[in-house]
């Protein structure tokens, strides 16, 4: 393998689990393809929990929900949406940009469309340590202008989080991990490194790719490619007309155990029957949630936990 192609790699991955996403509903309007943390096909891959591909027009959205435990990454694909939370942090997000929420002891939020038509874009869960599940929220902001990107031989990375051609991304990842998104003209090829230890995976955008070894079958978007074991990853373009996007994705597993009740991600039963009582009294991280209506039921998404 020559370096020449990409980053030094020398014992290239291969896919151990390809799973396509089927478009599912979720709550009132909204859908999603959930890829990781779909219950019947990839309950997680650790630190993962999720990973959404989500598709959704006004009126529909995420209306006020909580989270404790875990970060929320929401990166858009097309069109705009506006978040707010308990605390009175708002934002907007169009296509391009890219919000790192780390929820840690408690956020109460809405995520829901700005602009008319359709709003598309990922939303991924990182879980946190033990030692960080109550840490402060924390929110990090990226316009698409202040997404690093870099370009060589038909290939062109934005690096959300991590490092490819020698770039690094200023965002901070408390559990540590990796997000790559990928576009190869026709043709052209990229080897990955990705550190040993960690998990990874691929989730195609758009087009058409080949991944792992030269002679695999090709994977189409809205396909999920759990990686095995070794030091990178191997993609090929090999259409003679169309681009290839894709996220990489990987990190460093926390190996702790998981008790999971929708949007609260802990180590124990104790803990999540303690989320809840803490969201239920507006107490421990959710004190500012009593203006929203706490008691309010948030709808679990299809297939979760
Ligand atoms: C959730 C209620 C929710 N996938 N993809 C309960 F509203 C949510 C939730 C989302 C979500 C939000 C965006 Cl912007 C994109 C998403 C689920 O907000 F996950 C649960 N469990
Ligand atoms: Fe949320």
């Amino acid at each position: 393998m020559s370096a020449a192609m990409g980053d030094g790699i020398s014992r290239p991955k291969s896919v151990v689990k390809k799973v396509l996403s089927k478009l599912q509903p979720h709550g009132d309007g909204a859908f999603v393809r959930r890829s990781i943390g779909s219950k019947m096909e990839l309950k997680s891959l650790d630190p993962f929990l999720m990973l959404d591909e989500f598709f959704v027009s006004a009126p529909a959205g995420f209306p006020n929900h909580p989270h404790r435990g875990f970060e929320t990454v929401t990166y858009m694909l097309e069109g705009t949406f506006t978040h707010q939370d308990f605390a009175g942090h708002k934002g907007t997000i169009r296509a391009g940009d890219l919000q790192w929420m780390t929820a840690g002891r408690g956020m109460v939020h809405s995520e829901m469309p700005a602009e008319e038509g359709t709003q598309r874009g990922l939303q991924l869960w990182i879980n946190l340590s033990s030692k960080d599940k109550m840490i402060k929220p924390k929110y990090q902001e990226l316009r698409k202008e202040d997404i690093k990107t870099a370009e060589k031989d038909g290939v062109e990375v934005r690096i959300i989080a991590g490092e490819a051609m020698g770039i690094r991304s200023p965002v901070f990842t408390q559990t540590p991990a990796m997000y790559l998104d990928f576009t190869l003209k026709p043709g052209a090829k990229w080897h990955q490194s990705i550190p040993e230890s960690w998990n990874s995976f691929v989730y195609v955008i758009e087009g058409e790719g080949v991944f792992g070894t030269w002679n695999s079958s090709p994977t189409q978007a809205h396909h999920v490619l759990v990686l095995g074991p070794g030091d990178g990853l191997s993609a090929w373009n090999k259409s003679s007309s169309d681009l290839l996007r894709f996220a990489l994705i990987g990190g460093q597993p926390l190996n702790e155990p998981i008790v999971q009740y929708g949007p609260f991600v802990m180590n124990t039963q104790a803990e999540i029957d303690q989320a809840f009582e803490d969201y239920r009294c507006c107490q421990n991280g959710f004190e500012k949630a009593t203006s929203l209506t706490s008691l309010k039921n948030w709808s679990m998404p299809e297939g979760s936990i």
